[in-house]
């Protein structure tokens, strides 16, 4: 059974992916990576794995200052992007909160060409 973690290298390849084409299809693929159980949302949970594995990929260390924590951004890129505050994010918001803000881009890894 999955605990809602992937596996390292599955998520290393997918970011090489989304590493190719242009935003539209980039979020697309993070979507997709983000939801971990395929049902069409990304809950808090789901993101906060991916933020947290991240971080460790990085191997940068949860900051003491609250915004840099891998929870404190995930509730942050939840407060943007959540607009009917179901704490769950369809593509569409994902889509649009991320267009809205190139912050967002870059806090999930997908910025940078
Ligand atoms: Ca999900
Ligand atoms: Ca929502």
């Amino acid at each position: 059974l999955q605990d809602g973690s992937i596996e390292f290298e599955e998520f290393i390849r997918a970011l090489s992916i989304t590493s190719r084409g242009n935003l539209d299809e980039k979020l697309h693929w993070a979507f997709r990576l983000y939801d971990v159980d395929n049902d069409g949302f990304i809950t808090r949970d789901e993101m906060y794995n991916i933020v947290d594995a991240i971080y460790q990929m990085v191997g940068q260390q949860p900051q003491m200052e609250d915004d840099n924590t891998p929870q404190k951004r995930v509730d942050k890129i939840f407060d943007q992007m959540d607009k009917n505050h179901d704490d769950r994010l369809t593509l569409e918001e994902f889509r649009e909160g991320s267009k809205a803000d190139p912050r967002i881009v870059q806090a999930l890894s997908l910025g940078g060409d």
